[in-house]
């Protein structure tokens, strides 16, 4: 069991009941919980680690729905502020029967977005062995880009490693080159970065793997995960070991949205765990692969035990 501390915007998705209609004309909606680091924080404390959100929400109903089900899921939810003066964030996802879901976000000046560098004043960083960040948080605001760069900055200090995924959200900012000086900025401070092969394309120009992994091992990373979609994933790190995994086949996908955080979920655990690099990537493989198979973004992610009994079943 490892420490793991992450920093976001937990969100509450409406998905639609109401196959391929659009969020129009969708009447029919369920609601869970959702947000990337949130996503992958349900799936380190389901495989038996310690996680640590900070955050704020609302006070509101989202906010509490947020909490309480961090609390049922064992997240250690003490770093989540309430505050009065902003909502929590909130989405809503289409059901589609091929590609991904069209999402929409109601999101602009919520509570997350205004999370400020002294929150992470208020932790311990000593107490983590680890520290998971996505480019959507660094997204939100000047103060949450300030949060992020702090944390790094103090995670770096203290020896933590981090990982950092990408997730590109071209919404969030201003152009997509403030996006890409930015995030590359950040990638290049992190432990582990795991980008897609089309965010690799946004981000530095290539959607080869290994090209892509090249270039934030020359930044100074010392492991680079790229996804390649339901192919798999490529593994580059400093010494130079390299390995490419193929993905897992799913008989029917339900819903893409999760899969990439339950792949950073299986990588981070496979990480702190020590495994060989193909093992890393194969059990990222294999959540991002039960992902699909559910409707809300972590209900498929496995315990340890459902994990192991995948691998050794496919
Ligand atoms: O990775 C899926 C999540 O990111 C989703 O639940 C929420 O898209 C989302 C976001 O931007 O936070």
């Amino acid at each position: 069991m490892s420490k793991i501390l992450t920093l976001g915007e937990p969100l509450v998705v409406f998905a639609s009941e109401d196959q391929d209609k659009d969020l129009v004309t969708a009447k029919h909606f369920q609601k869970f919980l959702a947000g990337a680091e949130l996503n992958v924080a349900v799936g380190l404390t389901r495989l038996g680690h310690q996680v640590t959100y900070l955050t704020q929400v609302g006070n509101d109903p989202f906010g509490q729905f947020i909490i309480s089900a961090m609390q049922a899921n064992q997240i250690d939810a003490s770093n989540i502020k309430t505050i009065d003066t902003a909502w929590t964030g909130f989405e809503l996802k289409e059901q589609v029967s091929q590609g991904d879901p069209g999402v929409f976000y109601y999101r602009k000046n919520s509570a997350a977005s205004q999370v400020t560098p002294e929150m992470i004043d208020a932790l311990d960083l000593s107490e983590f062995d680890h520290i998971h960040l996505t480019g959507i948080f660094a997204g939100l605001s000047k103060t949450t880009l300030a949060t992020a760069e702090y944390c790094l900055q103090k995670a770096k200090a203290a020896h933590i490693p981090v990982t950092f995924d990408p997730n590109l959200r071209p919404q969030l900012w201003q152009s997509e080159v403030e996006m890409k000086t930015i995030l590359n900025r950040l990638c290049a401070q992190a432990e582990i970065v795991m980008p897609g092969i089309g965010e690799g394309q946004i981000l530095m120009g290539s959607d080869d793997p290994e090209t892509i992994a090249d270039y934030y091992l020359n930044e100074g990373v010392k492991m680079v995960i790229v996804k390649v979609g339901s192919k798999g994933a490529f593994i580059k790190d400093a010494a130079g070991h390299q390995d490419f995994v193929a993905g897992f086949k799913v008989k029917k996908v339900i819903d893409t949205v999760g899969a990439g955080d339950g792949f950073a979920t299986g990588v981070v655990d496979g990480y702190l765990r020590k495994k060989p690099i193909a093992e890393i990537l194969r059990q990222g493989n294999a959540i991002g692969a039960m992902a699909v198979q559910h409707q809300g973004d972590s209900d498929g992610y496995p315990t340890a035990e459902a994990l192991a009994d995948f691998l050794q079943t496919n």
